[in-house]
């Protein structure tokens, strides 16, 4: 269960945010629009939402997953692996420091993004990327066992952005994600959803208390989730999706 969530309202630099493959750049009032059916999905959710104001300096601010870790016992301000991104850990510090009494720091020069970090019931997997090195996931981990969490280092898929680019919790013991993914066994031991082709970047599902949000771009994956039963909350996220962003990206949630 989440309780409370962070999110940062998007700046207007948002549009030249980073992407790996250019598909033109997201309409900045557009994007508004599918963060504020967002943030009202969470709070429909049962979620009291507090909204940082934008920062125009950091154009992907918006994705404030990246820069930390939250769990009810303490946070962990990380060290984004792009480099337009480490000034927002800065920012994001002394939200988290007021809210938290404890706050861990993963020491330089290590790397580590929250995207990369997928949390299960009994364990934290923190994929290796272009954003999260090996030094880094390992210091991640020595920071979630002072938690009182148990840390494992997986792979994310080659040329994907982040480890939950591509997977996501449906529920305590399911997970829906990517055949490339699956293939990898990082799974075992739990049950899987794969996303039906076409529809990768679907993957990067939220949920949230009793529902489950869903890019509304993919029909096959909000078909397949509410024939399992899953109480699905389509969101726009084409905007966002520019940018190789998902639904996750967008709050820290504890
Ligand atoms: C980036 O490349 O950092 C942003 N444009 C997208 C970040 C997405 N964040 C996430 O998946 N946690």
């Amino acid at each position: 269960m989440f309780r409370r969530a962070i999110v940062r309202q998007p700046a207007p630099s948002v549009v030249g945010g980073l992407r790996a493959e250019d598909r033109g750049d997201p309409i900045y009032d557009a994007l508004l629009e599918e963060h504020g059916a967002y943030v009202l999905a969470l709070i429909r959710a049962d979620v009291e939402v507090s909204v940082l104001p934008p920062l125009d300096a950091y154009p992907d601010s918006v994705f404030v997953e990246d820069p930390a870790l939250v769990f009810p016992e303490g946070a962990i301000l990380l060290r984004p692996g792009a480099p337009s991104r480490r000034g927002e850990v800065d920012e994001i510090a002394d939200e988290l420091r007021s809210r938290f009494d404890r706050v861990l720091e993963l020491p330089a020069p290590v790397f580590a993004e929250g995207g990369d970090v997928l949390v299960t019931p009994d364990r934290v997997l923190v994929g290796l990327s272009a954003r999260t090195d090996e030094a880094g996931a390992r210091e991640l981990i020595a920071c979630l066992k002072e938690l009182g969490r148990v840390g494992e280092i997986v792979q994310t898929p080659a040329d994907v952005l982040h480890f939950k680019t591509d997977c996501s919790l449906l529920d305590d013991e399911t997970v829906f994600v990517t055949k490339r993914l699956a293939r990898s066994d990082v799974f075992a031991g739990m049950k899987t959803v794969l996303v039906p082709d076409g529809e990768e970047a679907a993957a990067n599902a939220l949920r949230v208390n009793d529902v489950v949000l869903v890019g509304s771009d993919y029909p096959k994956s909000i078909e397949l989730l509410s024939g399992l039963g899953y109480d699905v909350v389509p969101l726009k996220t084409t905007e966002i999706g520019k940018i190789d962003a998902g639904l996750s990206c967008m709050s820290l949630r504890w």
